[in-house]
């Protein structure tokens, strides 16, 4: 019998012959072109990535990413996360072909305003995108976080038979993520945690934006990798489908190691002219050379133009919906033997407060008010950690290796270990070491994947190392806490480099940014209640090291704290000349001022002002009632004068410091730096055009 090839034409008229499958090239071939057009269109935009790491992401895309495009919030998918994020036509390519809510129009729309394809991969903005890229070195470290939870949240729900959380993380990443150190920091971590499903390809390219990278990124980088832990795959061609695929099953084995897979390309893959020069790294390849590019790929449609067969061996949707709807039936298969412990994971992932929490909340704060205790907020801040953890199990706590100064951890939390990683367990509390930047980059990730509620710590003075993560935490709406302690001078003898000046200011400059500097342990109280309740910002906790005294208050004036401002102490007939504004441990200071101007017949109002930012956010009506208008304000933080005008006014008066600290015993600092209560009284005399208070008269 004749194979079908051999019929003879005239027995049996040809069929329409089957069109062949396209080649893996030319399905790579198809985002090469997608990204090339999109960049040529906006006329900006980086073509060059998108073309070399083609083959990979159709290796890793097409043949092993788990991922349902109808459902991207799918909790068990794999984490996809483009490190690299300048590449984000890649990503919007690749999003677009597998099927996910992402039409041609918005592939042609990329880099303009409100499309959902901006120049870098933003968090919110696309269906697919797991978290915000661009600042390089930052999506490894969230893909680390990413990893963690899910190796942390398998031991905590996963139970015999019933392996519900079970997904992997992917990243790639370019030279430049292994350049910067918080992959350092974050890679250390991921090996030292033992973060086997987490893979990470290395787009080595040798080109970053100056030229050829041998003048400025000699490292061993496979060395590096294998030092911190990881399994490496050395020296696979990027552009090889085979290779990638058996690197890919060698990651796919690994449990215990992350792995690197080392993946020789060449930037631009595709462009006559371009490719393999750091001319197609950032802007579009030009007319011609897109011209010269669509022949040399042999890709004869034109822009924008996919055809049918090309979207079809890309489509994922069946295989994802099939994917997915396994899972379904194994998680209600999950919930039937496990019911609660079904409720509280989709409780968790949904980032929802349990039912008993504003209880639990209410009952702690009046606890905390009865006690009047005299004690640091960050002791008081350990103590509000410590009331409601039980009401938490989400809380996912840690420090930067400053614990017993953060006080970050808590009666019964469990630190978790290396050991305990291995062995498949896990635990609420994270030792990060000392890497500022990791930790906080790490908790982004931790945040994005869902089911903890997690927060760090240092001291305020190291925020710094950590802000470019705060900022992307901000910038995501995400809502990780930052225990930020050792606040100003008052932390006394380690002196100037740890005293923090400026930090508090410039936190309180980052948009969507809650900063929170309590004046005692009521206050500290309510900033974590209310830090906890954020669903679409990140709260940073300014705390000292001193004690602050505690402050009376009404069941009101405790209801007001969580407004941000309210008025503490009223002034003396109600009427005030003056108001004081203060917070953390200027707040007593303010107090005692307001004491001595009454002495001096002068009424005045104190008002806490602890958080600019919820205060902010009261109406109108509120605010004037704390601050009235017309009424002359001073203000006294120890830290620098910056943002404060903003409250006071031009008429006013700010007492604070605007050069750096002093090594000595925090009383004699603040005495040296003129932040008394007599300068506040000082300053408000001045504000109301009264004399200062004479030599030899006394403040008291
Ligand atoms: C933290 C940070 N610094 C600088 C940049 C600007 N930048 C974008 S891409 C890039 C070069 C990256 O080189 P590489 O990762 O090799 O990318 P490739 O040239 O291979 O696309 C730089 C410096 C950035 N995005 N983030």
């Amino acid at each position: 019998m004749n194979s079908p090839s051999e019929s003879p034409a005239h027995l049996s008229p040809a069929p329409n012959p089957p069109v062949a499958a396209p080649s893996r090239r030319t399905l790579a071939n198809a985002l090469r072109v997608l990204a090339m057009d999109a960049v040529q269109q906006a006329n900006s935009g980086h073509p060059g990535m998108p073309m070399g790491m083609a083959d990979i992401a159709e290796a890793l895309w097409r043949h092993h990413l788990r991922h349902d495009p109808a459902r991207p919030d799918w909790p068990d998918r794999d984490r996809f996360v483009l490190s690299n994020g300048h590449g984000s036509m890649l990503l919007y390519g690749l999003l677009h072909l597998s099927g996910h809510d992402l039409g041609i129009d918005d592939i042609r729309s990329f880099r303009q305003l409100h499309s959902r394809t901006p120049g870098h991969p933003e968090y919110g903005y696309t269906p697919g995108v797991e978290t915000t890229t661009g600042p390089l070195g930052q999506g490894i470290a969230n893909a680390v976080g990413m990893a963690l939870a899910e190796k942390l949240l398998a031991a905590e729900f996963n139970r015999e038979g019933h392996a519900i959380i079970d997904h992997r993380t992917w990243v790639f990443l370019g030279d430049g993520c292994l350049m910067e150190g918080v992959s350092h920091e974050a890679c250390s971590l991921a090996g030292t945690w033992s973060l086997g499903k987490l893979t990470a390809f290395w787009d080595d390219n040798g080109i970053s934006i100056d030229g050829h990278t041998r003048g400025w990124f000699g490292d061993d980088t496979p060395a590096r990798f294998a030092a911190y832990g990881w399994h490496v795959i050395r020296d696979v061609d990027g552009h090889d489908p085979k290779a990638l695929d058996a690197a890919i099953a060698e990651a796919l084995a690994q449990d215990a190691r992350p792995t690197l897979i080392c993946c020789k390309t060449t930037i631009g893959f595709g462009s006559p002219h371009k490719a393999g020069t750091h001319d197609s790294h950032g802007a579009p390849l030009g007319a011609q050379e897109v011209a010269a590019t669509r022949a040399a790929l042999d890709w004869p449609h034109g822009p924008f133009e996919i055809p049918a067969e090309v979207r079809a061996a890309w489509d994922a949707r069946e295989a994802g919906a099939a994917r997915h709807a396994d899972w379904a039936a194994r998680f209600a298969a999950y919930a039937r033997a496990h019911p609660a412990l079904a409720l509280e994971l989709e409780r968790r992932l949904k980032g929802e407060l349990p039912e008993g929490f504003d209880a639990q909340a209410r009952q702690a704060l009046e606890k905390v008010s009865a006690k009047e205790e005299t004690i640091a907020t960050r002791k008081a801040s350990q103590n509000a950690i410590a009331s409601l953890a039980a009401a938490l199990p989400e809380l996912l706590g840690g420090s930067a290796d400053l614990t017993g100064s953060n006080l970050t951890n808590w009666p019964g939390c469990v630190s978790i270990t290396p050991e305990q990683l291995r062995a498949g367990q896990g635990g609420n509390y994270l030792h990060y070491g000392v890497r500022e930047f990791g930790m906080a980059a790490v908790l982004n990730g931790l945040t994005l994947h869902g089911g903890f509620r997690g927060f760090a710590g240092t001291f305020l003075m190291f925020s710094e190392y950590a802000r470019n993560a705060l900022r992307m935490a901000a910038l995501m709406k995400l809502n990780p806490i930052y225990v930020f302690t050792h606040d100003s001078i008052g932390l006394g003898e380690d002196g100037p480099t740890h005293q923090p000046v400026e930090q508090t200011a410039t936190l309180r400059l980052m948009p969507n940014m809650d900063v929170w500097r309590p004046g005692d342990a009521v206050e500290t109280q309510v900033a974590w209640t209310v830090a906890l309740r954020s669903r679409d910002h990140p709260t940073s906790l300014v705390l000292s090291r001193q004690n602050l005294p505690h402050q009376p208050r009404s069941a009101a004036q405790i209801d007001a704290v969580a407004r941000g401002g309210y008025v503490l102490k009223e002034a003396a007939g109600g009427a005030p000349r003056a108001v004081l504004i203060a917070n953390g441990s200027e707040l007593a200071l303010a107090v005692a001022a307001q004491a001595q101007l009454e002495r001096q017949g002068i009424a005045v109002r104190v008002v806490s002002l602890p958080s600019w930012f919820q205060f902010r956010r009261q109406d109108a009506a509120w605010q004037a009632s704390v601050l009235p208008p017309r009424v002359p304000r001073v203000a006294v933080e120890a830290g620098v004068t910056a943002g404060w005008r903003e409250v006071v006014g031009l008429d006013g008066a700010v007492i604070g410091m605007d050069g750096f600290g002093e090594c000595g015993p925090a009383a004699a600092l603040f005495r040296h730096f003129g932040i008394t209560s007599e300068a506040v009284v000082d300053a408000t005399r001045q504000v109301l055009g009264l004399n200062p208070v004479e030599s030899g008269e006394s403040h008291a």
